[in-house]
């Protein structure tokens, strides 16, 4: 089915101009859409969801409207403007969240929020400040959600212990006879276990609270203003579900305190950046701060650490089953973007005492 015929499915207005693919999300397939209206040309944002993933595409598409009403009428409160400082759902003419094709295709559209880019890396260090408090907000703004309305979209989606488990099976499995291309990522996976259980741990027992988290922190999903270089919004809301603050502070970490992108290949290039370290923290606890337990705040390092291991040994099961769940631009994307995580974990133990330092300082 072609674009236009599925656009015109939504309540969008004005006469279809294009439609081009936009961003650099590895999941779900998204484009920019051009609308031309009496006021000019209008925006939007179209994505094909991936349902292999999110097989309950009502859940997900219910827990994100929760989630924007909530935020809307927050913004409201405050005097924000909604449309700019809050993802809008375009609902379909019957009235729907999302278009189901006849081959079972899933769309969602959404308004396009103007003026904002989501950056691949970071170009000036107060982006970074800037989405920490973003995401240090939208983490105070889920406190006061309540979170039993929330569908579990990706069960066990931050579980280490599993991810770990998960990783082991493909090795053992090698079915594209793999393993022996990536052997040092292998032996560096193999020799973290001793860390994987640490959040798992602190949050089953009760010791560290579960929160409604974002669960896919990176600088990419916050959009920021081109002019004044604030943070909008905070977009990407798939991943919302119960998890631990760590981790969402740890994916932005991961991402953001790396000079290089995500899937370089001049993985010497690589280093963990303590000065970004310290600027994401400073603004983080800027905002969270009155709010962080104890439990919470002493683990932000290891969940830096984790998370970065996580999405590694993620990359890593994924080029061991064939390049199956992370979309890829080419051939060996993920075992350099398995090579850039555990290159910032090294650096990241390295650094763990002044990383601890740096938090107990804000
Ligand atoms: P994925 O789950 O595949 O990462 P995202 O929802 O993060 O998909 O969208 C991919 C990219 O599209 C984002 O990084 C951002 O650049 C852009 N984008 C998404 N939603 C909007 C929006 N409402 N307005 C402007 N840009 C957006
Ligand atoms: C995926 O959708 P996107 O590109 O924002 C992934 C995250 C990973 C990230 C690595 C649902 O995020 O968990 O950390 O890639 N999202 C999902 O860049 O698996
Ligand atoms: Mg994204």
């Amino acid at each position: 089915m072609d674009f236009r015929t599925i656009l015109s499915n939504f309540n969008v207005d004005g006469e279809f101009v294009s439609c081009e693919p936009y961003g650099s999300g590895h999941i779900n397939r998204t484009y920019a859409v051009v609308y031309k209206t009496d006021k000019g040309n209008k925006r939007y944002i179209l994505q094909k969801i991936n349902s292999t993933l999110f097989t309950n595409v009502d859940g997900l598409m219910n827990n994100i409207k929760l989630v924007t009403e909530f935020n809307r009428s927050e913004i409201i409160k405050r005097g924000g403007d909604p449309l700019r400082e809050s993802l809008t759902i375009v609902y379909t003419k019957d009235g729907k969240t999302y278009y189901k094709t006849e081959n079972d295709e899933y769309y969602r559209v959404y308004i396009f929020i103007e003026g904002a880019i989501g950056y691949d890396v970071v170009e000036k260090p107060e982006h970074f400040y800037e989405s920490a408090v973003a995401f240090g907000k939208f983490a105070q703004l889920l406190d006061r959600f309540d979170s039993s309305q929330l569908f579990e979209i990706l069960p066990n989606f931050h579980n280490t212990v599993k991810r770990f488990e998960n990783f082991k099976k493909s090795l053992e499995l090698d079915k594209l006879n793999r393993a022996k291309n990536v052997k040092a990522e292998i032996d560096f996976a193999l020799s973290q276990e001793k860390y994987v259980s640490t959040i798992v741990d602190l949050l089953e027992s009760g010791k560290m609270p579960w929160r409604v988290t974002h669960n896919d922190t990176k600088l990419n999903n916050v959009l920021i203003d081109t002019k004044t270089d604030k943070a909008v919004c905070v977009i990407d809301l798939d991943t919302m579900m119960a998890g631990s603050i760590c981790y969402d502070f740890g994916d932005s970490i991961r991402f953001g305190c790396n000079p290089c992108l995500e899937d370089t290949p001049e993985t010497e290039k690589v280093v963990f950046s303590m000065p970004l370290f310290e600027e994401y923290s400073r603004g983080y606890l800027s905002v969270f701060g009155d709010t962080i337990t104890d439990i919470e705040r002493k683990n932000l390092p290891m969940g830096a650490i984790l998370m970065t291991y996580e999405c590694g040994i993620r990359f890593l099961t994924d080029y061991l089953d064939g390049d199956v769940y992370f979309r890829l631009s080419r051939e060996g994307q993920n075992v350099d973007r398995t090579r850039t995580q555990f290159k910032l974990v090294k650096d990241m133990h390295e650094g763990y005492d002044k990383m601890c330092n740096i938090i107990e300082k804000y």
